[in-house]
C-alpha cells in the first residue's frame, strides 16, 4: 500500500501482499516548516495533531530516525539489541547502518567491544516474510521509496515461521519450520495501541435504514508491528507495518479452562493465532484454503481500517470522502490483496454510509493492480461457496461488481452478436461458471431465434436462410437424443471467484513488470479487458536496490566503481554506471575487476566447503542458477546440459578433456514448494548428479555440481558477487520479469538466457554481444507445443543420448522415470514436454559451447563483465519507483530540510 502526496493534498498508495508489501504514507509536498518537537500521536510513527499533516509526518519520520539511530551509534550501543535483528526479507543490520552511512563507526565500536561487524551481522537470521522474487521486489521498493523521500508505507503479515527452512537429505528436500523470531526481533516495535477487529463468517442483515450489516461470526484482532525502513543518505525512514493476529481479550473461555477443558478453552486463541503462523500454508485441504483466505482478508481489512482511520484523523473533523483517492492509493502487489476492493466498498458503504456509486468511484480511483505472473495456475481463484461462508458481505459486493461489469460489456458490444458477447462474458466475468443474471439471460436462451437488434433493441425476425427445415429439425433431435444417451452424467463445474478479473475491473491501472510481460498481459491474458479499457494498461519494468545489491553485498566492486567513475554518486544515480563503458578495455581496470571477482569467489568457495563439504577451485568459472525451483524456470535444462558435458568428458581421455573444457563450478539453489512433487524430483536429481560427478576422479576440478541448501537473501548476497555466468533460462513468455537477472548483471556477471522477462531489456541495455542468447521465442511457443503434442517433433539426438545416459543408472539406483517421462510426454507423466526442454536443448548446449570459448579469452570476458555492470543502470528500483509515483500514484518526493 502506499500513501502519497500532491500539492497540499496528500495521497496514500499502498502495495500489499501477504508477504512484505508496501504503502506510501501521507505527507504533502510543502514540508518546509521546521519540526519543533518530535511528539507523536500514535507513538513513534504517527502524526502530530498540533501540526499540519505534512510537518507531522516528517516529524514522525525524524523522530523515528532519532529512536532508530541510538541502537547503532557507538555511544549507546547495546550488543544484546543488535544481535538478532531483522526487518524486510533478508538481514537488516548491514542494510540499516549502511543506509545511515555508519558502517565504519559501527565496525570500530564493535571492535572496541571485542567483536567484528561480520560476526555480529552473521548472527541475524533472514526475515522469513517472503517466498521469492515477489516479496523481495517489495523490499527493494521500500528501500527506494524511503531513499527517494516518497511518503510510503508497506503492509504485510508478521509470519511466525515464514515459508520453511530447506534441508537436503538423501531423499531430496525436507522442510523444517523456520523459527526466525525465536530469540526476538529488535527491529520491530509492537503497537498494542494500533489494533483492529477482523470478522469472519456470520451473516448479512438489513438494518432499519436499509443498509446492510454484517453481524455475528467470529472476531479476531490484528495488532500492528512496525518495522523501520531507513532510506539511504536521507532522514526519511518509512514504515513496514506487519499484522499479528490474536483472540479478542474477552474471548478466553475461563470456565472451560477451569473445568479442565484446556484445549477447548484455548481453541479460539489457536484459531486466531494460526492465521499468522506460516506463509502459504498448504491449501490442498478445505482447512488450508480457509486459512489462506483468512490471511488475505486479515491483511486487507486491518490495513484498510488503518489507512481510513489515519485519513479521518487528518481530516480535522470534516471528512470529505471524495478526496480519499487524492490522498490514498492502494497498490495491490499481485492478487493476494484483492479483497481490498470489496473491503473498501464495504467500509465506505456499510460503515461510513456512502452510496454504491460514491463508494465505487472512490474505490476505483484508489486501487491499482500489478500482475506478476501469467501462469494460469497462479491466477488465483477462490471457491464461491467457501468465500460466501467466510465473507458473506464481500461476496454480495463482488456479485454487484460482476453485474455492473456485465452491463458494461453489453453496453460496449451490444447484443447483435450473442455468440461474441457470450465469449466476452465467459472470459471477463469475475464469477466463473455462473448462470447469467435474469436480466440478460434471455439474450442467450435461443440465440438463433429472434436476436435483438443493437440499435432498435427489438427482436429481429428470422429470415428464410435462418429457417430450419422439418427434416433437419428431426435429424437434429435424433442426434441430440443419441448424444444424451451416450454422455456421462454432466459434472457441474465449481463456481469460482476470479481475483485477477476483479483487480482489472476495479483497478484504475493494471501493470506488468517487464516490457514483454506487459505485452503478454495486453495481448493474451487480459486481452478482452485491454480491448475494453486500453488506457488502464501500463508497463513498469521491475528494479532492484543498488544499495543492497551492489554497494553492501559487494563492497570491493562498489569501491572500484566509485574509483573509476570518480565518485559514489552512482549509488543514487545509477546512470553514472555507464561511465565505466569508456574503461571497458583499460588494462588496469581489468586487473582490478578480475581481482575483485576472485576475492568474492574465494569467499564462496569457503562457504560451499562449510555448507556442503565440497571443495571447489576458485579459478574455475562460477556458473550459477539460484531461484525458486519450478519446471518453467527449467533447472532441468541446466542439469541435463551438465549431464551432456559430463558424458562428453567421460568419452575423452584426460588430455582431450583438459583441452576441450573450461573448468566449471555449477551452483544451484532454491526451494521447491512443499507440495510441488516434480520440483522436488528436480532437486533430488541435481544432488544425485552432483554426488556422482563430484566424486569422479576422471573429472576432478573440471566440473563440480553443487546444490546450496536453504537459498535465501543472505546466500544470494554472497553468491551473486562471485558469479561469472548466471542462468535465466525459462521457457519464453513464462517468467514475468525475474529480478535476480538484474542483480547478477549489476555485479558483472554475464547472463545466459532466453528472450523472456527482463532478460530482453537487460540484453538491450548491456549489448547483444554481452549476453548469451538461445532458445525459442515467446511468440512461437504455442505452435511448438502444438507440434510437440501432435507427435510431430523429433528430438535432437544429443538430447536422446543424454536421456539414455541418465536412464542407464550412472547417477544411482533411482530411475528418474517421472522426470525423463515428463520430457517425452509419456502417458501418465503429464503434459508432453510442456516447458519445451527438448526443443531448446540443442541451442542451449551450443550456446554453452560459446560461453566456454568466450571464457577462455579472459580479456574478452572481463570486458563483457564490465559492460554488464555499466549497462545495468535501468534496473535500479529507484527508476521503477519514480515511474509508479508519476504514472500511477501521482505523487512527488518530499523536499526535506
Ligand atoms: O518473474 C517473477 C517476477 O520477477 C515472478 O515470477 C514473481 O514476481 C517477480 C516480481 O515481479 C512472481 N511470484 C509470484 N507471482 N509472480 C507468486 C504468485 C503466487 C505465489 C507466490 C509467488
Amino acid at each position: 500500500f502506499s500513501f502519497t502526496s500532491r500539492n497540499r493534498s496528500s495521497k496514500v498508495s499502498l502495495l500489499t501482499r501477504v508477504k512484505p508489501s508496501f504503502c506510501v504514507r501521507c505527507v504533502s509536498s510543502e514540508p518546509k516548516q521546521r519540526v519543533r518537537e518530535p511528539v507523536t500521536e500514535e507513538g513513534v510513527l504517527s502524526d502530530l495533531s498540533t501540526f499540519p499533516p505534512d510537518a507531522a509526518s516528517i516529524a514522525s519520520s525524524i523522530k523515528y530516525h532519532a529512536e532508530f539511530t541510538p541502537l547503532f551509534s557507538s555511544n549507546n550501543f547495546e550488543p544484546s539489541k543488535a544481535f538478532f535483528a531483522t526487518a524486510q526479507s533478508g538481514r537488516a543490520l548491514l542494510n540499516a547502518i549502511g543506509n545511515l552511512e555508519l558502517t565504519g563507526e559501527y565496525a570500530d565500536a564493535l571492535e572496541k567491544l571485542g567483536h567484528t561487524l561480520e560476526t555480529v551481522a552473521s548472527q541475524e537470521p533472514d526475515a522469513a516474510l517472503g517466498n521469492g522474487g515477489l516479496g523481495r521486489l517489495a523490499s527493494c521498493f521500500l528501500d527506494s521509496l524511503a531513499t527517494l523521500n516518497y511518503p510510503a508505507w508497506g503492509y504485510g503479515l508478521r509470519y511466525k515461521y515464514g515459508l520453511f527452512k530447506q534441508h537436503l537429505t538423501k531423499d531430496g528436500q525436507e522442510e523444517v519450520a523456520e523459527n526466525w523470531l525465536e530469540i526476538g526481533n529488535p527491529w520491530e516495535i509492537v503497537r498494542n495501541d494500533v489494533s483492529y477487529t477482523v470478522k469472519f463468517y456470520g451473516k448479512v442483515v438489513m438494518s432499519s435504514d436499509g443498509k446492510s450489516r454484517w453481524i455475528g461470526g467470529e472476531d479476531i484482532v490484528a495488532v500492528a508491528y512496525d518495522v523501520p525502513i531507513p532510506g539511504y543518505k536521507t532522514k526519511t525512514t518509512i514504515n513496514l507495518r506487519l499484522w499479528s493476529t490474536k483472540v479478542p481479550s474477552d474471548q478466553f473461555d475461563l470456565s472451560a479452562f477451569n473445568a479442565g477443558e484446556h484445549s477447548k478453552a484455548c481453541e479460539a486463541q489457536t484459531n486466531a493465532e494460526k492465521i499468522c503462523y506460516i506463509l502459504y500454508p498448504g491449501d490442498e485441504s478445505e482447512e488450508g484454503k480457509i486459512l489462506r483466505l483468512k490471511q488475505q482478508y486479515t491483511l486487507c481489512s486491518a490495513s484498510l481500517q488503518d489507512i481510513i482511520a489515519r485519513f479521518e484523523r487528518r481530516s480535522d473533523g470534516s471528512v470529505r470522502w471524495e478526496e480519499f483517492p487524492d490522498k490514498v492509493a492502494v497498490q495491490m502487489n499481485d492478487t493476494h490483496p484483492t479483497l481490498c476492493i470489496p473491503e473498501l466498498m464495504r467500509i465506505l458503504m456499510d460503515v461510513k454510509g456512502l452510496t454504491w456509486s460514491e463508494a465505487w468511484k472512490i474505490t476505483e480511483r484508489t486501487v491499482a493492480y500489478t500482475n506478476h505472473t501469467v501462469l494460469p495456475e497462479a491466477l488465483e481463484k477462490w471457491s464461491y461457496e467457501l468465500m460466501q461462508r467466510l465473507l458473506p458481505r464481500h461476496v454480495e459486493i463482488i456479485e454487484m461488481i460482476d453485474k455492473q461489469l456485465i452491463e458494461d460489456i453489453i453496453s460496449e458490444y451490444g447484443t447483435s452478436n450473442p455468440e461474441m458477447l457470450e465469449k466476452k462474458l465467459v472470459s471477463m466475468r469475475i464469477l466463473e461458471n455462473f448462470d447469467l443474471p435474469a436480466s440478460v439471460a434471455g439474450l442467450f436462451a435461443n440465440p438463433e431465434e429472434n436476436p435483438i437488434d443493437d440499435k432498435t433493441g427489438e427482436k429481429v425476425e428470422a429470415t428464410d436462410a435462418d429457417t430450419v427445415t422439418d427434416k433437419e429439425e428431426s435429424e437434429g433431435e435424433e442426434k441430440s437424443k443419441n448424444e444424451a444417451a451416450n454422455k456421462e452424467p454432466a459434472i457441474t463445474p465449481p463456481k469460482m471467484v476470479r481475483m485477477a478479473n476483479l483487480c482489472v475491473v476495479a483497478g484504475h491501472s493494471v501493470n506488468g513488470v517487464a516490457e514483454i510481460h506487459s505485452e503478454i498481459v495486453k495481448k493474451d491474458v487480459f486481452n478482452d479487458f485491454f480491448q475494453l479499457w486500453p488506457e488502464k494498461f501500463q508497463n513498469k519494468t521491475n528494479g532492484v536496490t543498488p544499495r543492497r545489491w551492489i554497494h553492501f553485498c559487494n563492497p570491493d566492486l562498489s569501491a572500484l566503481i566509485t574509483k573509476w567513475t570518480s565518485s559514489n554518486d552512482w549509488i543514487l544515480k545509477t546512470e553514472k554506471l555507464s561511465e565505466l563503458q569508456k574503461f571497458a578495455d583499460n588494462e588496469d581496470l581489468h586487473n582490478e575487476w578480475r581481482a575483485t571477482k576472485r576475492i568474492n569467489k574465494i569467499k564462496v568457495a569457503s562457504f560451499l566447503k562449510e555448507k556442503t563439504g565440497y571443495s571447489v577451485n576458485p579459478d574455475a568459472m562460477f556458473d550459477i542458477q539460484v531461484k525458486r525451483i519450478h519446471e518453467y524456470k527449467r533447472q532441468l535444462l541446466n542439469i541435463l546440459g551438465i549431464v551432456y558435458r559430463y558424458k562428453k568428458m567421460k568419452d575423452m581421455n584426460a588430455a582431450e578433456r583438459k583441452a576441450n573444457f573450461v573448468p566449471r563450478v555449477c551452483i544451484f539453489g532454491g526451494k521447491a514448494f512443499s507440495t510441488y512433487v516434480q520440483a522436488k524430483r528436480i532437486i533430488k536429481f541435481i544432488t544425485d548428479v552432483g554426488a556422482t560427478i563430484n566424486h569422479d576422479p576422471d573429472i576432478g576440478d573440471l566440473l563440480k555440481v553443487i546444490f546450496v541448501p536453504d537459498y535465501n537473501v543472505t546466500v544470494a548476497e554472497l553468491l551473486i558477487p562471485a558469479s561469472e555466468l548466471s542462468q535465466h533460462i525459462s521457457t519464453a513468455g513464462m517468467e514475468a520479469s525475474g529480478t535476480s537477472n538484474m542483480k547478477f548483471s549489476m555485479n558483472g556477471c554475464i547472463l545466459i538466457g532466453t528472450l523472456d522477462g527482463a532478460n530482453v531489456e537487460i540484453r538491450q541495455e548491456v549489448g547483444e554481444d554481452n549476453f548469451f542468447l538461445f532458445g525459442a521465442r515467446a511468440e512461437d511457443i504455442a505452435s511448438l507445443r502444438k507440434e510437440r503434442a501432435e507427435g510431430k517433433f523429433v528430438p535432437d539426438e544429443r538430447f536422446e543420448e543424454v536421456k539414455k545416459f541418465v536412464k542407464s543408472g550412472v547417477f544411482g539406483p533411482h530411475n528418474y522415470d517421472e522426470l525423463m517421462g515428463s520430457l517425452e510426454g509419456n502417458e501418465g507423466f503429464g503434459r508432453a514436454d510442456y516447458f519445451l526442454v527438448a526443443k531448446d536443448f540443442p541451442s542451449y548446449i551450443e550456446c554453452q559451447e560459446k560461453v566456454d570459448v568466450a571464457y577462455r579469452d579472459q580479456r574478452r570476458w572481463t570486458k563483457m563483465s564490465i559492460l554488464n555492470t555499466a549497462g545495468s543502470s535501468k534496473f535500479s528500483s529507484d527508476r521503477t519507483i519514480h515511474e509508479y509515483a508519476k504514472d500511477i500514484w501521482n505523487i512527488q518526493p518530499l523536499e526535506l530540510i
